[in-house]
């Protein structure tokens, strides 16, 4: 590149809105590489790796599975379900909710459960995952009457989970930026929330960074359910568009660093250096980080090693469950830690 460096063509990328991803090939210091991921970042542009030449197959092909983990998040419209079908499956009644738990790395105790919508269809073993069905809801306008509707139902399951697994378990709820953007969204959960007795210091609203958190309305939202108690956290940190300053002046309380750089993360320099550099801020700022989609054991190996305690999530722990599962998964998960404390 004769008359531009990286960084450069990382902005041009930006401006050019290319949504694929970016590899610097060309080893870089550290300090420099985390300054390169930021200023991507601020650019919009998805840094996916920084590697040396020349470099090998195992390096490449940890970029790539990462690369993977990030387009999977787009899905193809052929895919999607349709209006009919949704609007079907909410009339039965057939939109139920799944929970994956977070554990402490430290103690392995039950921190939190995220609530995940599903539709179970049936006589259908496979439920439908939620990035089939809910870009169909934003377009129909109802993502909202899901949301309620799965807030509703999990509110009747939460206090017998919260009794079941440890008094001060906490209840994630996923909230869109767009949602955000309504006034009316947050003060109807609220009102759903306190009908059934959950209290604001029980509840996380997961807000995932894929569109940027920036509109008047959305900032205010933000603040006053946090003002209101509401833990806050910020979803597949990396994916998106919020950088490490935007960490330090938005009101978040946890920050869950994406899939994407915790796939292989013992053999990826990149994915430790970013995870490394969110522990800081982290710990500054006194929020809680959680590694999500644990799905090997030396990825989980991994986190349990570091000192810092952070919290962890995962198919490799628990996949997403419907609410009887979930307490069997339980009772299980704790005969299988008194087992290992008792070696
Ligand atoms: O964006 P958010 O992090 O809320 O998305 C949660 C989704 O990620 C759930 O629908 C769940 O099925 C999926 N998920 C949870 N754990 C894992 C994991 O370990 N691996 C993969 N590939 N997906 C996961
Ligand atoms: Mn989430």
């Amino acid at each position: 590149m004769p008359d531009m460096d990286g960084m450069a063509l990382i902005r041009q990328l930006g401006e050019n809105r290319y949504s694929g991803g970016v590899v610097i090939i060309s080893e870089m210091e550290e300090r420099v590489m985390s300054l390169a991921a930021d200023l991507a970042k601020q650019h919009h542009t998805h840094l996916m790796g920084n590697v040396a030449k020349p470099f090998s197959v195992e390096q490449l092909e940890s970029i790539l599975v990462r690369l993977q983990a990030f387009l999977s998040k787009k899905t193809a419209t052929q895919d999607l379900l349709s209006e009919q079908a949704l609007i079907n499956a909410i009339e039965s009644n057939q939109i139920v909710p799944y929970y994956q738990p977070k554990i402490n790395s430290k103690t392995n105790q039950v921190s939190s459960v995220e609530l995940l919508a599903r539709i179970v269809k049936p006589g259908e073993v496979d439920a439908i995952l939620p990035e089939r069905f809910i870009p169909t809801a934003e377009h129909l306008g109802i993502e909202n009457i899901l949301t309620f509707q799965l807030i509703e139902k999990a509110a009747s399951h939460f206090t017998q989970l919260n009794y079941f697994m440890n008094s001060d378990l906490k209840l994630a709820i996923n909230l869109s930026p767009r949602q955000m953007q309504d006034c009316f969204c947050a003060q109807q959960i609220e009102t759903i929330l306190v009908v059934n007795g959950i209290s604001a210091d029980q509840v996380i609203i997961e807000i995932t960074e894929q569109y940027a958190l920036r509109t008047t309305e959305q900032l205010e939202t933000l603040n006053r359910l946090r003002m209101l108690g509401y833990g806050i956290s910020l979803d597949d940190f990396g994916t998106g568009f919020t950088n490490l300053n935007q960490l330090r002046t938005l009101p978040f309380t946890e920050i869950k660093i994406d899939r994407s750089f915790i796939t292989h993360i013992k053999q990826d320099k990149f994915s430790q250096m970013i995870v490394n550099s969110l522990i800081d801020v982290a710990q500054y700022e006194d929020v809680d980080i959680v590694a999500e989609g644990i799905e090997y054991f030396d990825e989980m190996a991994y986190f349990q090693r570091i000192k810092e305690s952070i919290l962890l999530q995962g198919f490799l722990i628990c996949k997403p469950k419907p609410y009887s599962d979930i307490k069997r998964w339980y009772m299980q998960w704790q005969k299988t830690l008194a087992n290992i404390n008792d070696n």
